[in-house]
């Protein structure tokens, strides 16, 4: 049985930070693999693969993609969420990988064929202050960025996620690592007053040193209740944004009515939704201008293709997310769907550390501020068990936020 799956693995390993692979292997030694990686909460995911996808798995045609995403996601009974959706995703991306090798082609020729030369991507500046912030740009216009999101921090709050706490890491870049290996999540805090009168005079600081041309992004990380978030947009208006990701939870669709009668300042959303349901009303209604889910948590590639398109038929392009937590695996597959729709607008790149580099051998390459997935057959990337057998999973959580007061707040 040539395309029977015989073979369906769950690797779990921490270069540097946890990743959860699924591999796939067929009758005939045909290997494929999906990621599903859930930041801070790895080992739910890991053992509903474990425990209740892989035995489903073994035996079945692995050329049949649809028919499998629709059957793990019906026949489950309980639809949708993070963990569901993140199984469900890495089986589909491993069966896209192992198909893209039968056909004997990198996996963006069997999307439809590359619609663009290369993604553009997006890189993190952070910094304490001002200076240090224009310093952290400047190095990444150095390392050939052309898309840059700006986030700081903010006077008489103590940190806030998302600026890095060491001016210099990995490459000399300026980064942040969002779960930290701690037994309890770290406690950050926060005043949405004080980020509000802030944030304006940095992106006024950063356009009048690198000019209008530079295409500058902000992530409000759901911190925002729809008014702030409107107030925000507005006052943003002048530093000509490409996005404002992230205003509101947006659990509550609704909401970005609100902020987008407001302002037109662009708005991207998505990164923690996992189903094209969380989009219904924000698409339908043109209430947001990106859409920000990753092929690791929305699905796999077969439900973040349905979702572009439905997004194409208003105009919204993609801006998937590419956080350090989606493992190479995950951005190999989103850059061979981005590469093959026409609504691509922007990827986000969180580079990996050397050690995840180790593990996971990409032909992905990041050149003169693009990215591409490069031309290898499939997905493009191996996995090393020799490599990441000497990086063991280490239990790490994401941060939490409280006010000043000391209520538990979104971060
Ligand atoms: C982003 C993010 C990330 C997330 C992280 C959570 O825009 O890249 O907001 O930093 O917080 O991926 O796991
Ligand atoms: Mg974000």
């Amino acid at each position: 049985e040539r395309d029977a799956i015989a073979r369906a693995e769950v690797l779990v390993a921490s270069p540097d930070r946890n990743f959860v692979t699924l591999r796939l292997t067929t009758g005939d030694g045909l290997v494929g693999l999906g990621d599903a990686t859930l930041n801070g909460r790895e080992l739910a995911v890991a053992s509903y693969l474990a425990d209740h996808v892989v035995p489903l798995l073994l035996g079945r045609d692995a050329q049949r993609i649809e028919d499998t995403w629709q059957f793990l996601y019906r026949s489950a009974y309980w639809r949708r969420g993070p963990v569901t959706m993140a199984a469900i995703a890495a089986v589909d991306v491993a069966l896209w990988d192992i198909k893209a090798k039968r056909a004997g082609m990198p996996l963006y020729q069997l999307l439809g064929g590359a619609s663009r030369a290369g993604l553009m991507a997006y890189g993190h500046a952070s910094g304490r202050d001002v200076p240090e912030l224009l310093d952290s740009v400047r190095r990444h216009l150095d390392e050939g960025f052309r898309s840059i999101r700006v986030q700081t921090s903010v006077p008489g709050v103590r940190t806030v996620y998302g600026v890095a706490s060491q001016p210099t890491s990995t490459g000399g870049r300026y980064d942040y690592e969002p779960a930290q290996r701690v037994p309890l999540p770290v406690e950050e805090d926060w005043d949405t007053r004080a980020y509000l009168r802030h944030i304006p005079t940095v992106f006024e600081a950063v356009r009048a040193e690198f000019g209008p041309g530079l295409p500058l992004l902000h992530d409000g990380h759901h911190r925002m209740r729809p008014i702030e978030a409107a107030k925000l947009g507005k006052s943003l208006e002048p530093y000509d944004l490409f996005w404002l990701e992230d205003c509101t939870p947006a659990e509550n669709q609704e909401a970005l009515r609100l902020v987008r009668q407001h302002t037109t300042t662009p708005l991207a959303i998505g990164e923690v939704f996992n189903t094209a349901w969380d989009y219904q009303t924000l698409l339908r209604e043109q209430l947001i201008d990106y859409v920000r889910g990753s092929v690791t948590h929305t699905g796999g590639i077969t439900a973040l293709r349905k979702i572009a398109d439905q997004a194409a038929m208003y105009q919204v392009r993609t801006g998937f997310h590419g956080p350090t937590d989606i493992s190479p695996v995950g951005m190999a597959a989103a850059l061979h769907l981005g590469l093959a729709i026409h609504n691509f607008g922007i990827q986000e790149l969180m580079p990996h550390s050397a050690h995840t580099l180790e593990v996971f051998r990409t032909s992905c390459t990041f050149t003169g501020g693009y990215l591409h997935p490069g031309e290898s057959v499939g997905l493009g990337v191996d996995y090393d068990d020799e490599a990441a057998a000497a990086f063991p999973y280490e239990p790490a959580y994401l941060p939490t936020t409280r006010l000043h007061d000391g209520t538990v707040h979104d971060w």
